[in-house]
C-alpha cells in the first residue's frame, strides 16, 4: 500500500493548493462545507487532466502509436494506484466505472441478475443513499427477491440486534448485504468488518457504498471483508465521471458482463462473443481515461498528505464544530454524538427554519453548506424531518470556517427568531 507521512497536517498550506477556495462569494470568502457532495480540486489533479490532454490524448487499448501507448499506460498505472491505495489484491480488481452509482447497478445488474431468485432476500440499511437502495429495487421487481432494512437507533447507527437488527434480519434467504461505509446525511461509520463477517456467515455477499469512506480514512478492502466495495473520484479530489468498483477477482471473473460493446470482448461471432479479462470485461466503449488519469493523481495527492493526518485533522474539525455549532440555540445535530462512530458529515436543522431558507442564508455569507434530503428520504422520515441543512468537512477546512457557519448560524435564528 502506498506509504503515508505521519506529519499533522496544516490546512493552511493544504488550501493553497486548492484555487477554487481562494475567490469571494456575495462579497465574502467562500467556506466551502459541501465536500461530501463533491470535493474541491488540487492543482495537481488539474495539471494532471491538462498535462494528458495536452500530451497523450489518444485512445487506449487499441492503437499501437506512441499517443495510444502513452495514454494507455496513463490510465493503466491510475488504475494500479488506485488498487495499491485501497489494498487490492491486484489491478484487475478495480473495475473503472462512472462512479459509485454505476459501481453499485454493475454489482445489482451483473451479479444479481444471475444470483438472486424469487424469495431470496436482499438486506439493505436505513441509512442507504438511494444510489444503494434503487438498484436493489430493480433487482427485486425483476427477480421476485424481497428487499429488507435494518433500521436505525435514535442516533442513527445501525442496529445490530434485536427487532429491525442484523442479527433479527440476516436469515439463509439472504443473498445480499447491501450497506455505506459512511453515511452521507449523518456521517455514521459503520462497523464495516463486523457486518461483513455476519453476513458471510450465512452466505450472503457484501457490498459496500465507499463513497463516504475512502474519502476520509484509509481503506484496505480486504481487511474490511467485503466483497466489492465502491466509491467515487470526485468526493476525493478527482474529477466527475470517473470512479471505482473493487470486487474480489474469483467473483468478477464469474460475474456476466454489464454493457455490451468494444473492449470488453474477446472474440465476436454472428450470434455470440467472448469475454476480455476482468476487468475490462466490464469496461465497454471508449472509457473515461483523462478521468482515471485524474483520479490516479487524486490517490497521489492523498498519499502525499496522508490518510492518517487527513482523518485526524477532520476528527479534530469535527469535534469543534460538534461543540460550536451545538452551542447555538435552537439547533438540533443528527447522527451519532461520538466521535469515533462520526465521519465529516455535520447534519442538523435550527428550529423552525426550513434548511433551504437556513442554506440561502448561509450563501449569502460566502458559505456553502448542502440543504435537502441528500438522496437519502428513508433517513430524513427515520427522524420525522423533510430536509436538514449539511455542512460536510474535508482536508482543507478550517477553524475558522467553523466559526463563520456559527456566526451564519446566529444570523438564520436572527432572522428566524
Ligand atoms: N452523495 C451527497 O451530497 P455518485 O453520485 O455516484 O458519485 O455517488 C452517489 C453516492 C452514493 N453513496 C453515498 C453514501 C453518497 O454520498 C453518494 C453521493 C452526494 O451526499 C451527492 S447526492
Amino acid at each position: 500500500m502506498a506509504t503515508a507521512p505521519q506529519t499533522a497536517l496544516d490546512p493552511t498550506r493544504v488550501r493553497r493548493d486548492f484555487p477554487t477556495l481562494n475567490q469571494e462569494v456575495n462579497g465574502k470568502p467562500l467556506v466551502y462545507l459541501d465536500s461530501a457532495a463533491t470535493s474541491q480540486k488540487p492543482r495537481a489533479v488539474l495539471d494532471a487532466l491538462q498535462s494528458y490532454y495536452l500530451r497523450d490524448n489518444a485512445n487506449v487499448h487499441r492503437g499501437i502509436h506512441e499517443l495510444s501507448r502513452r495514454a494507455t499506460v496513463a490510465y493503466e498505472d491510475a488504475r494500479a494506484k488506485v488498487a495499491d491505495w485501497i489494498g487490492a489484491a491486484e489491478p484487475a480488481e478495480v473495475v473503472w466505472t462512472r462512479g459509485t452509482t454505476e459501481s453499485i447497478n454493475l454489482v445489482a445488474s451483473a451479479w444479481g441478475l444471475d444470483h438472486v431468485r424469487e424469495g431470496d432476500e436482499i438486506l439493505l440499511t436505513v441509512m442507504e443513499h438511494h444510489s444503494n437502495i434503487v438498484p436493489w429495487q430493480l433487482l427485486a421487481q425483476r427477480t421476485g427477491a424481497r428487499l429488507r432494512y435494518i433500521e436505525l437507533d435514535e442516533e442513527g447507527r445501525l442496529v445490530l440486534e434485536g427487532p429491525g437488527g442484523l442479527d433479527d434480519l440476516l436469515t439463509d434467504r439472504t443473498r445480499v448485504v447491501a450497506f455505506s461505509h459512511v453515511s452521507n446525511a449523518l456521517g455514521t461509520v459503520n462497523p464495516v468488518r463486523e457486518l461483513a463477517a455476519a453476513a458471510h456467515e450465512v452466505g450472503a455477499l457484501v457490498v459496500v457504498d465507499g463513497a463516504q469512506g475512502a474519502v476520509h480514512t484509509r481503506v484496505d478492502v480486504q481487511a474490511l471483508g467485503a466483497d466489492f466495495y465502491a466509491f467515487s473520484g470526485h468526493k476525493m479530489c478527482g474529477p466527475t465521471g470517473i470512479g471505482c468498483l473493487w470486487g474480489r477477482k474469483e467473483l468478477l471473473e464469474e460475474m456476466s458482463p454489464y454493457q455490451g460493446g468494444g473492449e470488453m470482448i474477446h472474440i465476436v461471432e454472428r450470434d455470440h462473443s467472448s469475454w476480455a479479462a476482468v476487468p475490462h470485461k466490464f469496461e465497454a466503449g471508449t472509457p473515461n481515461i483523462a478521468g482515471a488519469v485524474g483520479m490516479g493523481a487524486a490517490v497521489d495527492y492523498l498519499a502525499g498528505i496522508g490518510m492518517e493526518a487527513i482523518e485526524a485533522h477532520e476528527r479534530e474539525l469535527m469535534s469543534y464544530a460538534m461543540e460550536r455549532v451545538g452551542a447555538v440555540p435552537g439547533i438540533r445535530i443528527y447522527g451519532p454524538s461520538s466521535l469515533e462512530e462520526r465521519s465529516a458529515v455535520l447534519s442538523f436543522t435550527l428550529g423552525d427554519a426550513h434548511p433551504h431558507d437556513i442554506s440561502t442564508i448561509l450563501d449569502a455569507e460566502g458559505i456553502a453548506v448542502r440543504a435537502g434530503h441528500h438522496c437519502a428520504q428513508l433517513v430524513m422520515r427515520h427522524f420525522g424531518v423533510s430536509a436538514t441543512a449539511r455542512a460536510s468537512l474535508y482536508l482543507y477546512n478550517t477553524r475558522e470556517d467553523i466559526d463563520r457557519l456559527a456566526e451564519g448560524l446566529e444570523k438564520v435564528r436572527a432572522i428566524f427568531g
